[in-house]
């Protein structure tokens, strides 16, 4: 069972590549940004209250994200594996996924990080906005943000991680198909 998380600022690609990671080595893929979305659009309880957090580029709190994660982690009960994409987002979610997984005899097998720099980031996610739909994707300074709150909140878990050795980095700036083949020649190594 390989259990990877990618990781990286917000628009670093991690949702553009993990749908193909997912594909290629048979695991679950699990984005916290759209299970929020998904509850959003169905106007649940969970989703007004995710929407209020991201529409300013906030992060959604723990216990709430921690819950819904778990969940989707219970749902799939005969996985090879998960790619988790935008989870964990704060040292809190890392504890929690750590512990999840050891509940069930699993660890997280590396956390691969994207790497772009901000102005990359701004264009491609103001890019993406002129499509998407998303609040957050079309307001340079709620952009921003969430550069800030990663860079605040979640750079640390990359941090927790790098304690035990399961952290790679990864050059994010090149073509979608250059960036794959780098992730996967990092996943073969494992
Ligand atoms: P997410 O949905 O995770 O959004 P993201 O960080 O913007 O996306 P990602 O990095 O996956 O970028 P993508 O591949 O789409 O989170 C949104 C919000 O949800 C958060 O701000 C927060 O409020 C909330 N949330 C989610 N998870 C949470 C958690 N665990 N805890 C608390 N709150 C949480 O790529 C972006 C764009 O770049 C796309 O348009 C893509 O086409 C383009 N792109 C990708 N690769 C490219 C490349 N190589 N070159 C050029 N463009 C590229």
């Amino acid at each position: 069972m390989t259990n990877l998380i990618l990781f990286g600022p917000p628009g670093s690609g991690k949702g553009t590549q993990a749908v193909t990671l997912a594909e290629k080595y048979g695991i679950i893929h699990i984005s916290t940004g759209d299970l929020f979305r998904y509850e959003m659009s169905n106007n649940t309880p969970l989703g007004l209250e995710a929407k209020s957090y991201m529409q300013k580029g906030e992060l959604v709190p723990d216990e709430v994200t921690i819950g819904m994660l778990g969940n989707k982690v219970e749902a799939n009960p005969d996985a090879n594996g998960f790619i988790f994409d935008g989870f964990p987002r704060t040292v809190a979610q890392a504890q929690a996924l750590d512990r999840l997984l050891s509940d069930k005899g699993q660890e997280v097998a590396a956390l691969i990080a994207l790497e772009v720099d901000d102005d990359e980031i701004v264009a491609r996610i103001l890019n993406r906005g002129k499509t998407s739909g998303r609040n957050d994707d079309n307001d340079e300074l709620i952009i921003r943000n969430r550069i800030d709150v990663y860079n605040r909140e979640t750079a640390p878990v990359f941090d927790y991680y790098a304690q035990t050795g399961k952290t790679k980095r990864i050059d994010g700036i090149g073509s979608v198909d250059e960036i794959f083949q780098r992730l996967c020649a990092e996943i073969d190594a494992l």
